[in-house]
């Protein structure tokens, strides 16, 4: 790996560590985004730290996941961010602005810096140059207070794109290949840098809509080089002051290689139950639909909205369907409004949803039984649109739209002629909805309503640790399924107690009531365990209900950065027929825990119904530490 992008910016950043893949580096960090569902936690533990400021360049809250007001709860949220965020120096992003990836990446993106995010969707700002991380909100907490952000050193994937996009074939079709090709947990502990002569044939939203998704092939984040034509998004943002050239040398080596012709490529969807399920359109063509959302940080912008008006202009909406559009930011609303272009949404009948992740995390939006949705979201995992045993598929803005018509699956090379998309002079610039940080921090006060609950603690590391298996999992199971997020659970967010009554609801409703009547215990899981999203939630609460380790096959890579954030041992089994063996109910003994953490071994002996086995313990010493003192919190206090 020498001369690529992303090498450049760690470099740049670098302040820990040597840059070989697999090492752990630290490196220093300009950026920090949050969002509502992650902030408020985040907020709360920047508060535990003490620091009055963000010590990082620019920080901001967004509100776009908690958006329903359906009680106290998120509107008291709300609240408490635009205080706290007044007070401590961060700028507030008000619900009904939008997306914070699509908003960031709009006004806020800067080409060669290093942005961390409290969201699994961070990357998106890859699109425009940066190299942009996703990850729990402790993570961010720490790096406003200045500290570096810690991470494997990653792989490095070149992807050459050559071609062009034939009509009606479009970035979302990119990354759908892409996850074809390398499945949910082919980007483990990679970055994905793109590179080549088809790069230049897509705009900053399109290679955004790329890196974005990138998420869901489990990579550490995905990077476009920044040219002309992020020079011209830029322009158009009225802020080419902040655009600065970034490419990867002409000879730069990449770890891994894939090329990808684009013109080779053609509609494709990912089939329910996972964003790797990949089939082409005309493979599932004629399947009945009932609803198509158009929206969703990965697939809201001005071409998607403008490409979808021009589908529905003077037709109407399928009988049997149900069209919810919501832009990504009121940027997207307002550009796409002033020409008339939502009037030609509006009038084919489709349901106008506000600015913000609405169905894409279940609030709102939710299908009906037995019913087939499709969507131009990012996942699709089971039961995450709301609704139990759903039937989403994921596809570009078109292919939704082509569905909504004809109240089928329906490949959009049909609709005729590609129309073209011109990019508006200027997109309509107003920031009044993202509110400064107060000149007089003093006179702020924070407003905590009842659904603010203080920050469980947890006590250092037990030497000895004792339990029961208290459910086991099988591969690929998702943030969402530990910690459920949908409209009704998702305002907890702020109120652990409440909220981990909910940790693996939809699996094993007798979850939380099992692991509070025995104490606590241990968690099973295979390969992959706790992919998708950022949130800490499914490491915060399983500690909340006494969860002490988790032994699986192979983790993802936020979520076992929140384990151990939270003082939760991740172990990976060594012999696959453990994994067999072990049950619910069979009993988990580990006896020199403390003992282990302090050494150096890169094994750990582990009772599982009195049996010895040895299982991984692949860790720095530094995170060796972060478990001794019981999570980053402790350990952050302890060195300030
Ligand atoms: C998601 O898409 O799953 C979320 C909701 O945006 C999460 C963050 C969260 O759970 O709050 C993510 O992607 O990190
Ligand atoms: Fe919001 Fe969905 Fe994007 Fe997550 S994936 S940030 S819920 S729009």
């Amino acid at each position: 790996m020498t001369g690529t992008l992303a090498e450049k910016i760690i470099k740049a950043h670098l302040v820990e560590g040597e840059m070989k893949p697999g090492q752990e580096i630290g490196i220093r960090v300009d950026r920090v985004l949050m969002q509502d569902a992650t902030g408020t936690m985040a907020c709360l533990q920047f508060e535990a730290l003490a620091i009055p400021r963000p010590k990082v360049e620019f920080a901001i809250a967004y509100v776009d996941h908690n958006i329903l007001q359906t009680g106290f709860e998120n509107p008291d949220d709300h609240r408490f961010l635009q205080t706290f965020c007044a007070k401590h120096g961060i700028y507030f992003s008000k619900p009904g602005n939008g997306i914070c990836h699509q908003v960031n990446l709009e006004r806020f993106s800067i080409p060669g810096e290093v942005l961390l995010g409290s969201d699994s969707h961070t990357p998106t700002c890859g699109g425009a140059g940066m190299v942009a991380i996703g990850v729990g909100g402790l993570d961010v907490a720490v790096a406003m207070g200045g500290g570096a952000f810690y991470l494997e050193m990653p792989k490095i994937i070149g992807v050459k794109l050559t071609g062009k996009l034939q009509p009606w074939v479009t970035a979302k079709d990119i990354i759908l290949e892409m996850l074809r090709r390398l499945t949910v947990r082919g980007g483990v502990k990679k970055i994905i840098e793109y590179y080549g002569p088809g790069v230049k044939t897509l705009s900053t939203p399109e290679r955004s809509t790329i890196t974005n998704m990138g998420a869901e092939l489990g990579a550490t984040t995905s990077i476009f080089p920044s040219d002309e034509i992020t020079k011209d998004f830029f322009n158009r943002q009225e802020r080419v002051q902040d655009w600065k050239p970034m490419q990867a040398d002409s000879e730069a080596a990449y770890d891994e290689n894939m090329e990808i012709n684009l013109s080779e490529l053609e509609p494709l969807v990912a089939a329910p139950g996972s964003p790797d399920s990949i089939k082409s359109v005309r493979e599932v063509e004629g399947t009945p639909i009932q609803q198509s959302c158009i929206g969703s940080c990965v697939n809201s912008n001005y071409r998607d909205l403008l490409i979808t008006a021009h589908i529905l202009r003077d037709k109407k909406v399928h009988p049997n369907v149900s069209l919810h559009v919501n832009p990504g930011s009121r940027q997207v609303l307002e550009t796409v409004t002033k020409p008339g272009a939502m009037y030609d949404i509006i009038q084919a009948g489709a349901r106008l949803i506000e600015n913000a992740c609405n169905g894409c995390i279940g609030m709102g939006s939710a299908p009906a039984s037995n019913s087939n949705s499709i969507r131009s979201f990012n996942r699709n995992w089971p039961g995450r649109s709301g609704t139990k045993n759903d039937s989403v598929y994921l596809a570009s803005p078109e292919t939704c739209a082509a569905a909504a018509l004809f109240g089928e699956i329906t490949d959009p090379r049909k609709l005729g002629e590609y129309p073209r998309i011109d990019w508006p002079e200027k997109f309509v610039i107003d920031d009044s909805e993202v509110l400064q940080p107060s000149s007089q921090p003093e006179k702020v006060e924070i407003i905590r309503g009842p659904n603010i609950k203080p920050l469980p603690k947890r006590g250092p590391m037990e030497q000895k640790l004792e339990g029961e298996v208290l459910i086991k999992v099988g591969d690929n199971i998702s943030t969402d399924a530990i910690m459920p997020a949908g409209a009704k659970i998702l305002p907890l967010r702020s109120n652990i107690p409440a909220i981990s009554e909910y940790v693996f609801a939809w699996a094993d409703p007798d979850f939380a009531k099992r692991a509070k009547e025995k104490k606590g215990g241990f968690i099973v899981g295979g390969v992959n365990y706790g992919q998708g999203s950022s949130r800490e939630h499914a490491a915060l609460a399983p500690m909340f209900l006494g969860i002490k380790a988790v032994l699986a096959k192979s983790f993802s890579r936020i979520h076992k950065s929140n384990l151990i954030n939270f003082g939760i041992i991740p172990l990976e089994f060594i012999n696959s027929d453990d994994y067999q063996k072990v049950a619910l109910g069979s009993r988990i003994k580990i006896d020199n825990v403390t003992s282990t953490l302090r050494g150096e071994g890169e094994t750990m002996q582990v009772f599982i119904d009195n049996g010895p086995r040895e299982v991984k313990l692949i860790l720095t010493r530094r995170l060796r530490d972060i478990l001794l003192e019981g999570g980053l919190l402790n350990y952050t206090k302890a060195r300030h």
